[in-house]
């Protein structure tokens, strides 16, 4: 059963803090192994690279054979159906214009003093998209990582993927050509999060790493961070939807096993006004997990970490939603905009019955690279200005510098830094003297 809780009881305080505070991942500790694989991809890059890969992933490979062939790439994608292939290319195109609108704009102003000021934004020049291989290998996130940095204007794209026992997943290759990925290369782990911040003869140096991986890739991700930029460490997935009884309580009780069925640590939490509803959505649930092909996934994820929680209205159900900050949250209420006003933290919002999480998850527009575990709080989803830096612009004329010049003068000697205070005093005097 998952966890029933109700505002109007007692001890409700007590169990929704225990729910929020819930510690869902037992993430093994391999950080000094992580450690190790690192300091010998920098000490002897390509042949560690490769010993490696030969070792974790039972694959021998040489620098010529790190990355896939053209040929190799054309091989693959001819495998995939002409309706996959289409649907890849809507998916695409959609998340492509959606995130051509993120671009942000860059700003220069003259104020009165006749100072200049701005910013300017330039995109990094290389990325890194991490794949994993095998059950987690979705082509959709590989999309959702690159179109981003292909629209941001990175110039040099790259992906690292797994491919245990050589198989890989020809919808993977397919995506990253759509997206306009430059080289595929077949390795993973820390390892490959090491070759791509450090670099080695065959791969070159990227500046950002971006996209989920196991607890290795999200160790070696913490630790090359600093050297280059990475997205997020993501968490296992969580759903939460907002129901006031108007739909049908099997469509809900499918949107909370959409998520359920990503990882046993995911989260799928109800929350609604109508306590029969809420216990129809539960009765539902129970029904679909007995045929889901992932019941074995989703079952343990909806049973230790599933959650009904029972409000007086929707402004209190809102209110709760904000406290969890969940990655995905859906309104399935006949008025969604007027509940969405009162949302502050989410990842991502789905507005209506008519917008399961799924169409987000792949082919809405928005990322789906979103933030776990209550981080909705502090970030945001994945978008163009992860791949985007801001340059700050000044420009003084000598009228600007004697209107404020000496202001700085006064905050360098308070600070004690007189080299500072007398590159501003030999301009002023400078400018005195011409007005002398
Ligand atoms: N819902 C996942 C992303 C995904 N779903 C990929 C299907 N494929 C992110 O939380
Ligand atoms: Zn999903």
């Amino acid at each position: 059963m998952p966890h029933f809780l109700d505002t109007s009881a007692a001890d409700f305080e007590t169990r929704f803090t225990e729910l929020l505070g819930m510690k869902r991942e037992d993430s093994p500790d391999v950080d000094a192994v992580v450690a190790g694989i690192i300091a010998d991809v920098r000490a002897r890059g390509d042949a560690a690279v490769i010993e490696l890969t030969e070792k974790f992933d039972r694959l021998a490979l040489t620098p010529e054979t790190l990355a896939f062939s053209e040929a190799e790439i054309e091989a693959e994608i001819a495998k995939v159906s002409p309706e996959e292939s289409a649907a890849l290319e809507l998916a695409a195109e959609r998340i492509r214009a959606y995130h051509v609108r993120q671009m942000p704009e860059d700003a220069l102003w003259r104020e009165e003093t006749g100072a200049e000021l701005g910013w300017r934004w330039t995109p990094v020049s290389a990325a890194g998209l991490y794949v994993p291989g095998g059950l987690a290998s979705y082509p959709s996130s590989v999309l959702m990582n690159a179109i981003p940095a292909k629209v941001a204007g990175v110039e040099r794209l790259v992906v690292v993927c797994p491919t245990p026992g050589g198989v890989v997943n020809p919808l993977v290759l397919l995506a990253a050509r759509i997206a306009g990925v430059d080289a595929i290369y077949r390795i993973g782990g820390a390892q490959a999060v090491a070759a791509l911040a450090y670099g080695t003869a065959t791969i070159a140096p990227v500046d950002k790493i971006t996209g989920p991986g196991n607890a290795f890739v999200a160790a070696a991700k913490r630790r090359v961070f600093g050297k280059v930029g990475i997205d997020m460490i993501a968490g296992p997935s969580e759903i939460l939807v907002i129901s006031d009884g108007s739909t049908d309580p099997d469509w809900i009780a499918i949107d909370l096993l959409s998520q359920a069925e990503h990882d046993e640590s995911a989260q799928s939490i109800l929350i609604t006004p109508d306590a029969a509803h809420g216990r129809a959505v539960v009765a539902a649930v129970e029904k679909r997990l007995e045929t889901l092909e992932r019941r074995a996934i989703a079952g343990p994820s909806w049973r230790d970490f599933g959650a009904v929680v029972v409000t007086r209205d929707l402004a209190e159900a809102a209110a709760l939603s904000n406290r969890v900050a969940p990655e995905h949250l859906e309104l399935c209420v006949e008025d969604p905009d007027a509940l969405s006003d009162q949302i502050t933290h989410a990842g991502a919002i789905f507005l209506g019955a008519y917008t399961p999480e799924a169409i987000g998850d792949y082919i809405g527009g928005p990322n789906h690279v979103l933030p776990t575990a209550r981080s909705a709080r502090f970030s945001s989803g994945l978008s163009v200005l992860d791949f985007l830096k801001r340059t700050t612009l000044a420009k003084m004329t000598p009228a600007a510098l004697k209107a404020i010049g000496p202001s700085a003068e006064v905050l360098a000697r308070s600070e004690s830094l007189e080299a500072h205070g007398l590159s501003v005093r030999a301009r002023l005097a400078a400018l005195n003297e011409g007005d002398e």
